[in-house]
This record gives C-alpha cells, structure tokens and sequence, in this order.
C-alpha cells in the first residue's frame, strides 16, 4: 500500500471536503497516534512524532492506496488530555472534533489508550470514557492499547483482559493490544483499512 500526506486543519473551517471513506485516530498526547500511523504505513515520518506532548495540534489527513485502487483516508486527530494545554486550545479542540464528527464518511475509529495505564487503572478514566461512548454511539471503534512493547506478556495480557471488561457495555467496540515499535497488532490495523477502502465500492446492482 501507499501512504500520502494530503493537508492539514488547525480550524474547523480548514477541515477538507470529504472524499470517499475515513478512519480516524483519536487519543491524548503522546499516546503513539502518530508513531502508529507511520507503522501501518511502513514509513518512517509520513505523520511527525516527537518526545513533545501536544506537539500535532491540527487533524492530519493522509491517502491511503491498495494494490487494486481502493482508497481510504486516514485522519490523525489532535491529541487532548494535555496537562499544560490552556482553555483555549482545549476549545479549538472540542470545535475542530465536533465539526470532523459531523462527517457521514467515517467508517471507523480507532481509539488509541497507553497499555500502562489500562493496567494500572481501575477502568477508563472520564475524559477517555466520555470520548469513547461518543465514539461507539457513531460507529464502529477499535480501542487500541499502544506501546504494548513496554509491558511484558503477562501483564499486556491482564491490560487487554481488564480493558475488555471496561467496555463490555459497548457493543461497537474491539479492544486490540498495538505496539508501533514492535509491529503488533498492524497487520491486522492494515486489513481493517482495506475494509474500509472497500466499503466505498458502489454496488454494481441497483438503480443508477
Ligand atoms: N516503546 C514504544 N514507544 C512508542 C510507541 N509508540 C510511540 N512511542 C513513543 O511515544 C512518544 C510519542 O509518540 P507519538 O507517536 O509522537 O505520539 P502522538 O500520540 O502522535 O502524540 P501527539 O502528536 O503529541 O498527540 C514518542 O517518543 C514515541 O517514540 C510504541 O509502540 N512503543
Ligand atoms: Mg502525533
């Protein structure tokens, strides 16, 4: 497959027309959004990552292309949940995401959650449990839990099987152990993408 960067929107009025079917990134900062994105690519720096938290403050829409032409786009939401981030920029935020949620072409989300935390938590905290109910109200959400690498097996097991548990009321939601670094879990990631990219085709039955 092939991987292209398409543009970027900092507004909610900079946000591109929509062009066929989506799948959008969500997750705080410095979750691993952008690292994960570049694995499913099998590029080194289509989306920036960086040590900085906060540091991709706009949606990011790349092109994705498979071998036989279906395409999709992958859309790298800005990450929330950072500490330093005044109220401003947690505004711009709520307004950028609520004006990308209006789209009808996004056909999955994929929530992105450190592993760590879900193994240290007693469940999702209310900022994350709040955006994936909003999700899994919409549609179909894998919940990834990244830097799976930083766990060892047994306890990236207890992560993936207490995160199971956390949303066992949401019927729209997956829950999948990732790791950008390890490659775990992107293979798959990429078959859902390809799915995705398909579901665009018009049926060849039907009224014209
Ligand atoms: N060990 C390990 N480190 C990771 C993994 N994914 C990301 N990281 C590291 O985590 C840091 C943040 O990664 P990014 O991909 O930039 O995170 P992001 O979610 O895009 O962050 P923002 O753009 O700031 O919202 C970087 O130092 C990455 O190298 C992973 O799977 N394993
Ligand atoms: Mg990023």
């Amino acid at each position: 497959m092939d991987a292209q960067y398409i543009t970027s929107a900092a507004l909610a009025e900079q946000l591109p027309a929509s062009k066929g079917p989506e799948v959008a990134f969500f997750g705080r900062s410095n979750v691993g959004k952008s690292t994960l994105l570049n694995a499913i690519a099998r590029h080194k720096n289509l989306a920036r990552t960086s040590n900085m938290p906060g540091r991709t403050r706009m949606a990011n829409f790349f092109n994705v292309r498979f071998p036989g032409g279906h395409e999709v786009t992958m859309v790298d939401l800005p990450g929330y949940g950072f500490a330093q981030a005044g109220a401003a920029t947690r505004k711009n935020w709520e307004n950028l995401v609520a004006a990308y949620l209006e789209r009808t072409n996004i056909k999955l989300f994929i929530m992105l959650l450190d592993s760590r935390r879900t193994l240290d938590d007693e469940g999702l905290d209310p900022v994350d449990g709040n955006l994936l109910n909003n999700l899994a109200r919409r549609g179909p959400v894998l919940l990834a839990l990244t830097k799976s690498d930083k766990l060892s097996q047994r306890d990236s097991k207890r992560a993936l099987e207490k995160t199971v548990l956390a949303v066992r009321g949401l019927p729209t939601v997956e829950v999948a152990l990732v790791s950008g670094e390890k490659q775990t879990g992107i293979k798959e990631i990429r078959g859902m993408l390809l799915a995705a990219a398909r579901s665009n085709v018009k049926s060849e039955i039907g009224p014209d």
